[in-house]
């Protein structure tokens, strides 16, 4: 093989790669599995009301094991794992709840826990489960950490009322761990970041991304949705927007781009929603027109991602991604807002 024939290899492949990257600017970024939804009330073990908005790890086995937000049929909420060998079927469900909310010696979470966001923290070798809980003062955001998904140290309320959408970020800055996190504050709805030395004691409050305003998809109200991927390029990261219109709230996915080394820095964010409710599983349930994903898994190839979502509060399902298509997706439709673009 001549070096001209090299140069022209490498010359195609770069012309392949960007010819991708911009067709993959272009598509829709998560393509929905066709067995959706993957989880609903009737695969549980025992009686439930719902079942949706699932943390998702993978565990050192190879399966994925998904700690889902189940909805009683007394509206309070807990935590129950299921783990399948594919992360799509053959869910193996806890026979019984997980985590149940444990009021007396927690009672911030009187009404229930839901919506778990899992980071595996390799200093600690344990997942990190942030959580709603939820009681007479509002939502709050509550932190465990565990080994197995048996066993669960809890650490009780690390964010106070009003605040949810909450997620640790896998290492420390500058010696200080990161929660990122959603209060409703007298400045709206926004995701704002906070530091800590030993997980217990919080500071260095930050807004780190501004619900928009007016007529946009994501005014009012925005939240973390799963933890935010650390690529090259920064934390990659998922959020919902809410819209609100005559007939009720609807609830899309954005994405933003955060520097790797100072995570409260945005460098990034996308003009207009990636993700949004279209089959009839997101479209109608308990709350219509909802996707809420708490959890995705990166597989093995360090591209793919399996973005797990609750739909309309009633169910699970699952949609495939690519980082690399995301990244392409943002700086194709980041365009400043209002003089800044985040
Ligand atoms: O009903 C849609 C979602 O509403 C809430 O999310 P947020 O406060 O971020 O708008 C949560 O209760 C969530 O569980 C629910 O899916």
């Amino acid at each position: 093989m001549s070096s001209i024939n090299l140069v022209n290899e490498s010359a195609e492949s770069i012309a392949l790669e960007e010819t991708r990257l911009k067709a993959c600017s272009d598509a829709p970024l998560f393509t929905r599995y066709s067995g959706n939804p993957i989880l609903s009330r009737e695969s549980w073990p025992y009686p439930i009301n719902s079942v949706f908005n699932a943390g998702a790890v993978l565990l050192a086995d190879g399966d994925t094991l998904l700690l889902c937000r189940v909805e009683s049929r007394t509206g309070i909420s807990h935590l129950c794992a299921a783990r399948s060998a594919n992360g799509i079927n053959g869910w193996r469900i806890d026979s019984e709840p997980t985590m149940v909310a444990n009021p007396r010696e927690y009672p911030e979470e009187l009404w229930g826990i839901e919506d778990p966001r899992i980071t595996y923290v390799p200093e600690l070798e344990k997942y990190a489960v942030a959580y709603t809980s939820f009681a007479r003062g509002g939502p709050g955001v509550s932190l465990a950490l565990t080994k197995d998904f048996k066993t669960f140290e809890r650490f009780g309320v690390i964010m106070q009322p009003e605040d949810k959408d909450a997620a640790l970020l896998p290492r420390k800055f500058g010696g200080r761990w990161a929660l990122i996190h959603r209060p409703v504050t007298t400045l709206g709805a926004h995701m704002w970041i906070s530091y800590s030395p030993d997980l217990r004691h919080w500071g260095s409050h930050k807004v780190i991304l501004e619900a928009r305003r007016g007529g946009w998809w994501d005014a009012n109200k925005i939240g973390l949705c799963s933890p935010p991927i650390e690529t090259p390029k920064g934390w990659l990261t998922i959020y919902h927007g809410v819209r609100q219109t005559a007939s009720g709230s609807i609830y899309r996915l954005g994405l933003a781009l955060f520097d790797l080394e100072r995570p409260e820095i945005c460098l990034q964010r996308g003009d207009s929603w990636m993700f949004g409710p279209e089959e009839q599983y997101e479209r109608g349930g308990d709350v219509k027109d909802v996707v809420f994903p708490c959890g995705q898994i990166v597989d093995a190839d360090g591209d793919t991602v399996r973005l797990y979502y609750g739909a309309a509060d009633s169910t699970m399902a699952l949609a495939i991604g690519s980082i690399r298509c995301m990244l392409a997706w943002l700086e194709a439709h980041t365009s400043p807002v209002e003089g800044s673009v985040c």
